[in-house]
């Protein structure tokens, strides 16, 4: 397997469907190393240890980590399944952005930003890389949130360890379009 086909399936296992491939996340998300290796052999997808090291040190967005010790390994962000990242609450800048597609607006304009299947509402530090994200969904628009006024309202933000801001929802009276 290739490392972004590795990092596919990772994600895949990892973040939406570890029952198809025997596995079951712990509580905050991480699976047992040799186990996801095992599982991915019994499946016809060969990877080993030192490829894995490769793909969590390596992915473009830094997708994965390792236990301190090695042993497990986890999405830092983009669950659908239930998981407890145990990530704290924190300030947010006053300022985030969301790239999304301008099929979309219509009813975020209507609804706010919900997180649909995931379990959160992504958002990003800066608006190129909220345009990428969008542009994942069709024509990319990026909608700026007022974070720090989210916050002070009592909205929680969160942190990936790769850099991602995590929101519960984002209501229309805090979102505004990029001009
Ligand atoms: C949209 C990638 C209609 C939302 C990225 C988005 C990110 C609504 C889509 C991560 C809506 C969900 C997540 C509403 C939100 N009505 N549409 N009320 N509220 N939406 O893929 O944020 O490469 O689940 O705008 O970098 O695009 O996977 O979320 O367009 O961090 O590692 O519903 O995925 O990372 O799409 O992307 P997604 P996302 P990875």
């Amino acid at each position: 397997m290739q490392n972004q086909q590795l990092s596919k399936k990772l994600s895949y296992v990892l973040r939406h469907k570890p029952e198809e491939f025997g596995l079951q996340l712990d509580a905050q998300g991480w699976v047992d190393v040799a186990e996801l290796l095992r599982a991915l052999h019994a499946r016809g997808h060969e990877a080993k240890l030192e490829q894995l090291h490769n793909v969590v040190a390596t992915n473009d967005k830094q997708r994965f980590s390792l236990s301190t010790d090695g042993t497990k390994i986890r999405a830092n962000q983009g669950h659908s399944v239930a998981v407890d990242l145990a990530l704290a609450a924190v300030a947010p800048p006053e300022l985030l952005y969301h790239g999304t597609a301008t099929r979309f607006l219509d009813s975020i304009r209507k609804d706010g930003l919900r997180s649909g299947s995931r379990q959160h509402v992504h958002l990003s530090a800066d608006a190129e890389t909220a345009e990428a994200v969008g542009r994942r969904h069709g024509k990319p628009v990026v909608l700026i949130v007022q974070a720090g006024r989210l916050h002070w309202a009592g909205g929680l933000f969160y942190l990936s360890a790769n850099g991602v801001w995590l929101t519960e929802a984002v209501p229309p009276p805090f979102l505004e379009l990029e001009e």
